[in-house]
């Protein structure tokens, strides 16, 4: 098959939220059938991408990329290439065989937020009408979901931004907590260069000074796991300066006496013995908050990923409540999503708990309208399932899931307590992983199935300001791979459903435009044609009044919704139209450091690696840039551990030991020491982390455990750390 691409294609990036416009060209030559552009006019990112967008065409080299599907014919057994039918029997029957013996929750569905929105409601679609299990839930989950439960307490609604990323640059203060988006979106900088240059402000909250921290007028680092009390601090500051807004407090919102009674016990001296933030500090943090009519508090993961990630963000938004800052132009919270469609992936039915359009499952008029369109009966619409983590701990064990559908996630790499999930992985009757390389996830599965990926198909996404992007395919998919859709559809059929699986990606669109006419996210009034024409088109849009309803084009014969890019404006979500404080008062973390486990670990990012790395490090020019693991460390610490830059660190939690060089700085506190997530093997930060979960978002604790930290021997020694269960990427090519 021609793999030349001819002409030039729009499109975006596979990688993060920011969806970065890019333009698509023929390669004059390398393994890449595809050369990247750019694409100046896409507002988010205006021409400018960082270098794992550049580079991302390195991953559709056939010699990169999974062009085949994998069995294997006993557990022990290698992988060996199959054709598809085999493949896709084996799978299907798999599922049949476990459901037919264990009960139907027994087969379990795991999505993943890099999925477009057609790949997510399918898969939905799938786990509830063919399979009809309750088991499905996706990486989403250790991504936003306490951001997600916090936006729904207090607006009724949840969408990443409630405007434009543009509108940054015009707020009077951004107080950014827990984002590092100077390496995690880096285009996104633009926006806080001309904020600084509109004489607006950047506050950053971080325990590490990072280089978002560097731009910032003010760095806040508290200990890892402390932000709800440092929020609660600065609005009991609000508060004893007169700061807040009794107009906007009294006409928009309900709940603030207890808001207030809770931020009172939380005094600046208490906070600062908590948090490590001096009083000063926090007083200044308040000063410029308040001190410009607009602000705009955004958080990402350092707040959200702990076990009390929700109340965290709740504190977060009783500052900008009580001071007016939401609602109004140009202020604000908002969760900057993660993933390239972290935000529409779970608008549509891979979370638990939720039918497409953002309903919710345990809602009768929700199902009865999902059901209808979906040509099923209400009754047979299984009920919510187990979150994210609950799900793989629940792996190969009586009463739980015994095979599982993986399709866009590496949790060998990715989950919490890695060990112990890869341990349950294993316990699987059957593993089936559709995936664009074999990742090390996919490298533990019997029936590995070779999804098309991004350049190689047409979908659309959802990006952090609830902005429907389409992406438009270039190329064909390399050797025999097949789309996410297309092997859904022959599952399916396979289980007994020839019909309402299509593989053909507008006309799955089309189902979810009617499946969420009338939801929140409602996307009836949104099509491909429009999308095209107008940059995308931010949800809510239903469909044009008076015309031809959700299945026809978008607002014929009718008014055309224009979209929603700001929300908030006139009401809140609620059913009266108020914004609701959270009455939370700080608690520690699942698991604090003691004399056993005397140091923070806190986990992340860095610039040229994504996620797991299953795509990012097969790309040589990323692995140049960030070539494995590391450990950082404040020069105090390293020298009381007697550990010199570039020496091998072991660190050793109650859950398992990883082992990197240090890498010293004082740009982190020194009872803290940091740990990228992207590598497997001995290095790999997740034999660490803690599985304690949000209560009421089911969000791990990626963000905060306790360890301890050893000098270790040189590599190749033989009494370094090791790790069990996963496989080396050389090993898993
Ligand atoms: N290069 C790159 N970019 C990415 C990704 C990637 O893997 N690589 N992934 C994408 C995805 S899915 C996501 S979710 C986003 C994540 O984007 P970010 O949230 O920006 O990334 P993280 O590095 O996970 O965490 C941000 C910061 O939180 C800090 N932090 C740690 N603990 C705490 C705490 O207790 N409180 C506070 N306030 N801060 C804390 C860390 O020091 C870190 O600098 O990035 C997206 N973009
Ligand atoms: N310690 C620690 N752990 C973390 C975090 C942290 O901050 N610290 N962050 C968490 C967060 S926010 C996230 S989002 C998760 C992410 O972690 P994962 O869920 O593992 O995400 P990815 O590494 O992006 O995995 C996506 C997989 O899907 C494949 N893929 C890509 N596109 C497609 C497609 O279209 N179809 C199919 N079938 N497959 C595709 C990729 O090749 C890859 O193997 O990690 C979490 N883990
Ligand atoms: S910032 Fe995100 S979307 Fe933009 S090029 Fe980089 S990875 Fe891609
Ligand atoms: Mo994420």
């Amino acid at each position: 098959m021609n793999r030349t691409a001819t002409a030039l294609v729009d499109t975006h990036c596979p990688y993060c939220s920011l969806q970065c416009g890019m333009r698509l060209g023929a390669a004059a030559s390398g393994p890449s059938p595809v050369e990247i552009v750019e694409r100046p006019d896409f507002p988010v990112n205006r021409g400018a991408l960082c270098g794992k967008g550049h580079s991302a065409a390195a991953v559709l080299a056939p010699g990169v990329r999974l062009t085949a599907p994998l069995v294997r014919d006993t557990k022990d057994g290698p992988l060996r290439e199959a054709d598809w039918d085999e493949a896709l029997d084996r799978a299907a029957s798999a599922m049949a065989r476990t459901g037919a013996r264990h009960g139907r929750n027994a087969v379990g569905v795991f999505g993943g937020g890099g999925l477009t929105n057609e790949k997510a409601y399918l898969l939905g679609k799938f786990a509830r009408v063919a399979l009809r299990t309750a088991n499905i839930d996706y990486n989403g989950r250790f991504c936003m979901s306490s951001a997600a439960a916090a936006h729904r307490n207090a607006f009724g609604l949840d969408r990443g931004l409630p405007f434009p990323l543009a509108d940054v640059a015009r707020t009077g203060c951004l107080v950014l907590v827990g984002s590092n988006l100077a390496d995690t979106m880096p285009p996104a900088v633009r926006h806080i260069r001309e904020l600084r240059d509109n004489g607006g402000t950047l506050v950053v909250v971080d325990p590490r000074r990072t280089r978002t921290a560097d731009l910032a007028d003010l760095h806040l680092a508290p200990a890892p796991g402390t932000d709800l009390a440092l929020a609660l601090g600065l609005l009991h500051l609000v508060v004893a300066g007169g700061h807040v807004d009794e107009d906007f407090v009294a006409s928009r919102t309900t709940g603030w006496e207890a808001a207030r009674t809770a931020a009172t016990a939380h005094w600046p001296e208490r906070v600062e013995a908590i948090t490590g933030v001096p009083v000063a500090d926090m007083r200044r943090a308040v000063e410029l908050f308040t001190a410009a009519g607009s602000g705009m508090v955004l958080t990402a993961r350092g707040p959200e990923q702990q076990s009390k990630g929700v109340d965290t963000v709740g504190a977060w938004i009783n500052l900008c409540l009580a001071t007016g800052r939401a609602g109004r132009p140009f202020s604000g919270y908002g969760c900057l999503t993660g993933q390239g469609n972290g935000q529409g992936g779970r608008e549509h039915g891979q979370k638990a708990d939720q039918l497409p359009g953002y309903r919710s499952i345990t809602d009768p008029a929700a199902r009865a309208h999902v059901a209808e369109v979906w040509g099923v009966d209400p009754a047979d619409l299984p009920g919510p399932g187990v979150s994210a983590y609950e799900l793989l701990d629940s792996l190969g064990t009586e009463g739980g899931v015994r095979t599982l559908l993986l399709m866009g996630s590496n949790p060998v790499v990715s989950a919490p307590n890695a060990r112990h999930v890869t341990s349950r992985i294993a316990a699987l009757d059957t593993l089936i992983v559709c995936d664009v390389v074999l990742s090390e996830t996919a490298a533990l599965a019997d029936v590995v199935l070779p999804s098309a990926q991004w350049a190689e198909e047409t979908g659309t996404m959802t990006n952090l300001e609830g902005r429907v992007i389409l992406r438009r395919a270039a190329v064909p998919p390399a050797g025999r791979a097949r789309t996410d859709l297309r092997i859904l559809r022959g599952l399916a059929g396979r289980l007994g459903h020839e019909k309402g699986f299509p593989a053909d990606p507008e006309e799955v669109f089309t189902e979810l435009r009617a499946a969420s006419a009338g939801g929140q996210a409602d996307y009836s009034g949104i099509d491909y044609a429009r999308i095209e024409a107008e940059d995308g088109v931010f949800w809510p849009c239903p469909a044009g009044v008076g015309g031809g309803g959700a299945q026809g084009p978008a607002g014929v014969g009718g008014a055309v919704h224009p979209g929603t890019p700001r929300l908030f404006l006139d009401r809140f979500a609620t059913p009266d139209g108020r914004a609701r404080f959270a009455d939370v008062s700080h608690r520690p973390a699942g698991e604090e450091p003691d004399a056993e486990y005397p140091l923070y670990l806190t986990t992340g990012r860095v610039l040229a690696q994504y996620q797991s790395g299953a795509q990012t490090r097969r790309t040589p020019e990323l692995n140049r840039a960030a070539p494995g693991s590391f450990v950082e460390l404040h020069p105090r610490l390293a020298a009381r551990l007697g550990v010199a830059e570039g020496e091998r660190l072991t660190l050793t939690s109650r859950r398992g030991r990883a082992t990197a060089p240090a890498r010293i700085t004082a740009a982190i506190r020194p009872d803290t020491v940091f740990m990228p997530f992207h590598w497997p093997g001995e290095g790999r930060a997740n034999s660490l982390t803690h599985d304690a979960l949000d209560p009421q978002s089911r969000m791990p604790e990626f963000k905060v455990c306790a360890v301890r930290a050893e000098k270790a021997p040189p590599a190749g020694t033989g009494t370094a750390a090791t790790t069990a269960g996963t496989v080396p990427v050389e090993a898993a090519r």
